[in-house]
């Protein structure tokens, strides 16, 4: 971990990457991991125009139940850590897939969210934004109250673009930075899958933090096998040991891996 912590400390630019894992501990069902299912469904079968245009009572069933259930939860070390990073690591950027907003609710200011957030919604017609916190909804499926057309979860879905200045803003990171941890994400979607080898051939330092290997673990630097929330509070220690000027986080135990390649 002291490696790790002077190359994070050392690095001019360092990105963070999530995926549904850093949710994991705060008891948030990862996509494809066992609980992936919901009432016999995929997340690929739902998070489709397709699947809402076809039934969008279902889909907004299922985004109402995500939103009780992330509603429910707190943001855990992981999320609180990469906040406090956000302060303490200069040139530090957090990219996320996620669309829970325990990021931001642990205290992220700048989160680039490449796949939306699921608590906005989006009115076609008028093409405007809104932001609702109802948990549970009041009226499903929901409607514009101007002009009365069906509302969707303002997040993307699969087959559909991600916002450009997002994607744009985490390519251009991905490319400039000298280290990319990524975290807690199987790495197979994309476009937000090629940010880490899109920084490896720019000669940054890729560091994947997963309980599991993934298509990018044999290209990653470092490989550490474990909880995001256990193996954050281990680097975290360790940067602050060698930073004594930031507060400690709470002591952790960590049970890694590194194979430098
Ligand atoms: C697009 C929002 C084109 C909705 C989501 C190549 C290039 C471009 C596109 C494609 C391509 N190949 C295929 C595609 C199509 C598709 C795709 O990638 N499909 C995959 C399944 C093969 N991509 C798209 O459709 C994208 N759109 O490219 O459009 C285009 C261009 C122009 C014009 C029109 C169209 C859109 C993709 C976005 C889809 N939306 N979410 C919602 O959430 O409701 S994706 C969804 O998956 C979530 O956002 C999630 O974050 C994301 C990725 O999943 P992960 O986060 O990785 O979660 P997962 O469960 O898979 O893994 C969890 C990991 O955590 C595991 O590895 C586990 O081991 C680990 N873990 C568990 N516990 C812990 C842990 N790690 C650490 N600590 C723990 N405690």
């Amino acid at each position: 971990m002291k490696e790790l912590a002077e190359i994070l400390l050392k690095a001019e630019s360092v990105v963070a990457v999530t995926g549904a894992g850093v949710s994991a501990e705060s008891g948030v069902p990862t996509f494809r991991g066992p609980d992936g299912y919901w009432r016999s469904h995929r997340a690929e079968e739902l998070a489709t125009a397709e699947a809402f245009q076809r039934n969008p009572q279902l889909v907004w069933e299922w985004y109402n139940e995500r939103r009780l259930a992330i509603a429910a939860k707190e943001p855990n070390p992981a999320h609180r850590i990469l906040a406090g990073w956000e302060k303490r690591l200069p040139g530090f950027h957090l990219i996320t897939q996620n669309v829970d907003g325990l990021h931001q609710r642990a205290g992220s200011r700048n989160v680039i969210a490449l796949h939306g957030d699921i608590w906005e919604m989006r009115c076609g017609t008028e093409n405007v934004t809104m932001r609702n916190e109802e948990t549970p909804l009041r009226v499903i499926p929901p409607r514009c109250q101007r002009c009365g057309a069906l509302l969707r979860p303002n997040v993307v879905w699969f087959g559909e673009a991600l916002p450009q200045a997002a994607l744009h803003r985490a390519e251009k990171l991905a490319e400039t930075c000298d280290a990319l941890l990524v975290i807690g994400t199987s790495a197979i979607v994309y476009p937000a899958a090629a940010l880490p080898m899109l920084a490896k051939r720019r000669g940054a330092v890729v560091i994947e933090i997963n309980p599991d290997e993934t298509p990018l673990s044999a290209q990653a630097d470092y490989r550490l096998r474990g909880k995001a929330g256990e193996i954050l509070s281990a680097i975290d220690r360790a940067i602050h040991a060698r930073s004594p000027r930031c507060a400690r986080q709470e002591p952790a135990k960590v049970v890694g891996q590194r194979r430098k390649t």
